[in-house]
């Protein structure tokens, strides 16, 4: 059978690709490192299910993220990394962190890890930061990544200002690493797309919310099943860290006060707090429910189990891909 893509492989009906060889999982696809959301329960289970599970560092202290990594441990023999969000005062610390308890992957989020790839590489940790532009894609291949998210502004969070669609072949010309697809995966469709923009791998979210083994808050989880295509929005464009969310009181009132020249300063006290006003207080009005533009997409039957999701998936890829071959 002709490749539909180049780099991607079928085995006895089993997609690998360079991801699946550089981390040693069934499925090319990699967590999101999503702060609040993504603890040690989701991140075992993303792992059991054959992806990349990752506990997110979000602003939270080593010891904190230390019994996580614990607990996935005892949940989980298969690889699993940490995400480190590198706004976080904790940074350094989750970084060494990784290192002592040598987690199999990191991944880095809002900003560039260039001074950490080192010495992660030299405990065996594969580091593979997020990136929204060709030029940090380049500069994290110059400094030793062993891959990139190339992380598209349908995501939900913080996010760039490139799509998926445009910013994915532009990375995958540009860096000879694999490129891992993220923003807008959310159904065997997007993600045979990703294959087909040059990705060897995708990085899931939003999809991942509505799994069982992510213990949200219930209203953020009705939050994203009812959120239609548009629903989401981007505050903070005006004040340095664009964040994708569902809209809702909060996110009118940061838009408002954006219109009326908020300085970041006021910008960040205004959200402190909020993700976790939606993650674990379920705060309808006043939380940041964080999700990318697939949340219309996503319905009453997306809650399953984790390994469910990821098997429908790639289940769903795999027929997109053989139908596109008889095209
Ligand atoms: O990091 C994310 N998503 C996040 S982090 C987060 S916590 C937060 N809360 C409030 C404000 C800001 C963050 C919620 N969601 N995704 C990965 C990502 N990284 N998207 C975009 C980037 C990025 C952007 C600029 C990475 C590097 C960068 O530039 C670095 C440089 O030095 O050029």
């Amino acid at each position: 059978m002709t490749a539909f893509v180049s780099g991607l492989q079928k085995e006895k009906n089993m997609i690998k690709t360079r991801l699946n060889e550089l981390l040693g999982i069934k499925y090319p696809v990699i967590q999101g490192g999503m702060a609040w959301v993504a603890e040690a329960e989701l991140a075992s289970a993303v792992s059991n299910a054959g992806g990349a599970g990752l506990i997110a560092g979000g602003s939270a202290d080593a010891e904190i993220i230390r019994k996580e990594i614990y607990k996935a441990k005892e949940l989980t023999d298969k690889p699993f990394g940490i995400n480190v969000m590198l706004m976080s005062p904790y940074a350094e610390d989750l970084m060494q962190l990784a290192c002592e308890e040598k987690v199999a992957l990191v991944t880095t989020g809002a900003g560039s890890p260039g001074k950490y790839i080192e010495k992660l590489k030299e405990a065996g940790i594969k580091v593979i930061p997020v990136v929204s532009s060709v030029a940090l894609a380049k500069r994290m291949e110059r400094a030793g990544a062993d891959a990139v998210i190339a992380e598209g502004m349908e995501a939900g969070g913080h996010i760039g200002s490139i799509t998926t669609m445009c910013l994915t072949p532009q990375i995958a010309d540009a860096v000879k690493i694999p490129v891992v697809a993220a923003g807008g995966i959310g159904d065997g469709r997007t993600l045979a797309a990703a294959f087909a923009l040059g990705a060897q791998g995708v990085q899931i979210g939003t999809l991942l919310l509505l799994s069982d083994e992510c213990k949200i808050n219930g209203n953020y989880k009705e939050i994203v099943i009812a959120a239609k295509d548009t629903d989401s929005v981007i505050t903070g464009t005006n004040t340095g860290h664009p964040v994708r969310q569902i809209r809702n009181k909060f996110t009118r009132r940061m838009l408002d006060r954006e219109k009326e020249g908020m300085s970041p300063g006021e910008y960040e006290k205004l959200t402190e707090g909020s993700l976790r006003k939606a993650a674990v207080d379920g705060n309808r009005e006043e939380g940041s429910f964080m999700a990318g533009q697939i949340a219309g997409m996503l319905n009453e039957n997306s809650r399953r189990t984790a390994k469910e999701l990821i098997e429908n998936l790639f289940d769903e890829t795999e027929n997109i891909i053989n139908k596109l071959q008889n095209v």
